[in-house]
Order: C-alpha cells, then structure tokens, then sequence
C-alpha cells in the first residue's frame, strides 16, 4: 500500500494548498511506496509566518532548562523508535538497514548532547578601563532558520543543524530532499509526541521550486544547506540579496593516502569501508586513494578482492553490506561516469558495472567498482562521484602525496594511514580538510567539529563551534557614572 504523507506546518498536518504530490520510489526494487505533497509558495511562506510567530510568541522566551527537557524528550523517543525510523529511512534511501539503525542512535546523541548547552549559554562582562561604564554581550539567537537537507542521510544530517538552532532559541522550517522525505516527516512526528510548541519546526516537502521562497522570504534570518555545489551556488546568491548568513556542508573529493610504513590490513579496509559504504553516496567518502608505489600493487590487489566480495542485497537485510544507489539519476550519472573514466583511460580492477541479479529486487545497483592507474588529472578523480567508485593513484614521496592531496576544489575530509608519529602531524597540518583521521576513516563524534574547506562549504556543524552558527552576541554597554559627557567628543 502507497502512504499518503503530510507535511507539518504550524503543529498541524496537512497536505498544502496544491494538489500536486511527487512519489517516494524505494530505490532496491523501484515500487512507490509513498507520495509526498509538492509544497506550493504559499505553503512554504506560511511555515516561515508559523515560525517566526512561534519565534517571537513563546520559543525566545522559553528557558533554557525547559529547551533542553524537550530536547531530551525527543532523543528519548528517537532512541526507542529507532528501528520503525530506521525502516523507513532504508525503505526511502536504500542505505543499509545496519547503518541507519546506528545513525538513529547517532541523531539521538545529537539532541542529548546540544540540550546540554540550551541552559548554558551564556555572554560576557568586559572590563572597560573607564569604570564608571559597564559592558557585557547577550547571546542571542538568529530567529527563523532555514534548513535545507539532502537524501542520502536525512535525519543525521537534519540533526547536525536542527539540535544546535534549537538549543540556541531558534525556529525552524526544514526541507528534506524530494529524493527522500518520508524519515524527515515520520521524525515530526516525534516533535508533535515530545511537545514541542506548534511552529517552533515546521517540516515542507517538495523539490527546488519552493527553494526561493524559501530562502528569501524577509522573516528567515539563516539557512544551513547540505547538498550539491550547484545548489548551494544558487542558496548563497539568492541569500545575497538580503544579507543572510548561510552554512553550507558540500560534497567532496576527500583523499585516502596509505604510506609504505602503515598497518596495511587496517588501511585496506579503511578504504574499503571509507568509498564503498553507504554505497559511496556520503559527502566524505573517500574516493581517491593516494598509494606509495613501494605498496601499490598489493594495496590495489587487496582492494580488488575486498570490492568484489561485498555483499550487496536488501537493505533491510541486516546482512547486507551495500545497497542500491538512491534515486535514478544517480544510478545513471554513476555509471556514465565510471563509463567516460574507462574511455579516458582509467583501468578496472574490479567493478565496473550494473549488478543484477535475483537477490538484488531490480532496484539501482552498482558493483563496488575500483579504478587503478588513474591519472589525477581525469574527471573521474576530480569530481565527486557520489558512489561506489574508487579511484586509486600511485605517488612516491610524502611531498607528492600532499601535493596530489591538495590539488582539488573540494576540502571536506582526508585520511592518512601511516606508523610515523612525526609525519601524520605534519600531513594533518598542511593537508587543506576540514576533517582529518590519522588510522581511521569515517568516524564521527558529535562534540567534534564537523565542516569543509575550499568549495566544500564553511561553517561547522556538531561541537560548539555550530551554536556559533545559530546565534549572535550583542553587546550592551551601560554609563554608571550619572554625570552628563561631552556631547561631541568620543566616549571612552
Ligand atoms: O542535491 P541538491 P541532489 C551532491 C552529490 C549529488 C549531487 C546532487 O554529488 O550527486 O549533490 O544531489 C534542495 N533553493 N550531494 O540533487 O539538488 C533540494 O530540494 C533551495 C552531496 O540531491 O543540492 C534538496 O532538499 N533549495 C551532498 C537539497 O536542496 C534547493 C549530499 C539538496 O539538493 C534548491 C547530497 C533551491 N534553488 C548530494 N534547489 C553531501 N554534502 O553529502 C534544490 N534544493
């Protein structure tokens, strides 16, 4: 049976003025599974009047300490729902039923986490030579954020702007992805069961087309975007007009560099799991693998073997490794550019193609695909793929490899596999990422700081560099001295 889902605007649940909806397809066997409505104008702008009432009525004033209960409420009830959400996660996205199920537990520590900050926030006094002035900052919040999401980790990435902006007083409006709302709107949910005020998030479904509305309507003081580049050029121009700050968390090319004197077995399934899970369809994947030619041929080899014995099937099956790629497009735009990198001169070591199969429901697989030989200047080794595809590039010294490393557009992430003390500082300083691991790869922590470099976006997400994102200080300074100044000299 398809669900009819609705959108949460105002507390209440409703279909929106159009009439128009768009399908969820579940991407392991391509069946709609569920309609969401296409939100008109209108509908957007009333979720952003809903919040910015809710802003001004009663969220701003509400304490901290009350915050942050309802904050624990909601992690609560994310915890014990984890698998229903995780279901549907996997059911809209296709990712792995045994990832989604630890990214709900991950979304949960999230909110625990920043409602630990909601009632401490806090300004400060400074000193001012003069003593008969007295200074001190407000922290406040922006009011009316936007929150803009992509489809291949809907509630984690939601979690990463939406437990910072409600910890620091904001309200919010979030758009999930087209591709993939339906976890988004069950996550509402749980809003509405932990109590939170009507309006303080509203939830609107629907594609690019309510964008504008979106982030330009006078009453929306932030936007925190994840998703492609091309979007987040239009975000960034169309918040230009009115001056409003934006977050935005981007795709990348992150570079996997295994040196000569690594523990070679956890850095081959360090990459394995860095590129080809979730399918390679996270915006730190590690997609280009920078490897010593004195290790070259045996790092590729055991890469291969490791590639081609990933289990792939049914998402919902906990056994399964990998699943589908989400949508259609991606399927095709994957494989078109495995296709142009094989032309350009790229070689396949294993991969290579669509899989299919009985086990695979004819939804949008792609075999776990390695490249080796690939020169750095191909697109396939410059561009983000967004799925299961690693390129493999040889280098000989480590200035090479930090020189390879850093000739890219993008700077979200890198890895650095090595025994050397002294060279795993020195390449976590000079390798231009915003997040780097030494020995691991893809490791998240929520007090960490979460964010890119170059045109892989700016801002920072989880730890509390993000509530720095949601508020602004104001300072106030007050004249104890009672006596009248000079009207036309300075101050101070
Ligand atoms: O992203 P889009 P898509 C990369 C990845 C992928 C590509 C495209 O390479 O192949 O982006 O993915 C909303 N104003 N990443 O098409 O279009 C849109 O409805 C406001 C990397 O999904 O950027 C959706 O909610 N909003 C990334 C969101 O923007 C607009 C994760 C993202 O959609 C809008 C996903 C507009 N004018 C894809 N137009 C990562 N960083 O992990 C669209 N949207």
């Amino acid at each position: 049976m398809t669900e009819r889902l609705q959108m949460l605007i105002n507390g209440a649940w409703t279909d929106g003025t159009g009439q128009e909806r768009l399908d969820s397809h579940n991407p392991f066997d391509q069946s709609i599974w569920a309609t969401i409505p296409l939100a008109t104008d209108d509908d957007a702008a009333r979720a952003v009047e809903a919040a910015h009432r809710a802003f001004r009525g009663v969220w701003r004033r509400t304490p901290g300490h009350e915050r942050a209960a309802l904050m624990v409420r909601l992690a609560d009830l994310m915890e014990a729902r984890a698998g229903d959400l995780a279901h549907v996660c996997s059911t809209d996205n296709g990712k792995v039923i045994r990832e989604t199920t630890a990214q709900m537990r991950f979304a949960a520590r999230n909110y625990r986490h920043f409602a630990g900050y909601a009632d401490k926030l806090h300004g400060e006094t400074i000193p001012l030579d003069n003593g008969d002035m007295f200074d001190f900052t407000l922290v406040e919040p922006l009011g009316v954020a936007v929150l803009i999401t992509a489809w291949n980790s809907p509630l984690p990435l939601l979690a990463n702007k939406l437990a910072p902006a409600l910890a620091t007083g904001n309200t919010v409006v979030i758009k999930p992805s087209e591709h993939a709302s339906a976890s988004t709107l069950a996550f509402g949910k749980l809003i509405e069961e932990a109590g939170f005020p009507p309006g303080v998030v509203n939830i609107v479904t629907g594609d690019g087309r309510i964008g504008p509305t979106l982030t330009t309507h006078p009453k929306v003081r932030k936007i925190s975007f994840t998703g492609g580049l091309p979007t987040a050029r239009r975000i960034l121009q169309a918040a230009a007009d009115r001056v409003v700050p934006v977050t935005t968390e981007l795709g990348g090319k992150s570079p996997n560099i295994i040196f000569d004197d690594a523990d070679l077995g956890a850095a081959v399934t360090g990459a394995v799991a860095g590129v080809f899970g979730a399918s390679g369809q996270t915006c730190i994947a590690g997609s280009r693998l920078l490897v010593q030619d004195t290790v070259y041929k045996e790092v590729c080899d055991r890469i291969a073997e490791k590639a081609r014995a990933i289990r792939l099937g049914n998402p919902l099956d906990p056994q399964t490794e990998m699943g589908p790629v989400a949508n259609s497009q991606q399927y095709d735009r994957v494989l078109g550019m495995i296709a142009s990198a094989e032309k350009a001169g790229a070689r396949v070591a294993a991969g290579g193609k669509a899989a299919e199969g009985e086990a695979l429901g004819g939804g949008y697989f792609i075999e776990p695909t390695v490249l080796v030989d690939v020169e750095p200047d191909l697109t396939i080794a410059r561009e983000e793929v967004f799925g299961p595809v690693l390129c493999i590039i040889p280098f000989d010294t480590e200035d090479r490899a930090l020189e390879l490393a850093n000739d890219s557009d993008f700077g979200l992430a890198a890895g650095i596999w090595t025994n050397d003390l002294r060279r795993a500082h020195r390449m976590a300083r000079e390798v231009e990422a915003g997040v780097v691991w030494v020995n691991t790869y893809r490791a998240s922590y929520v007090g960490a700081p979460f964010g890119g470099t170059k045109q892989s976006g700016h801002g920072r997400e989880r730890s509390w560099h993000a509530l720095l994102e949601y508020t602004q200080p104001k300072n106030v300074m007050i004249d104890l001295s009672g006596s009248e100044r000079d009207p036309f000299a300075m101050k101070l």
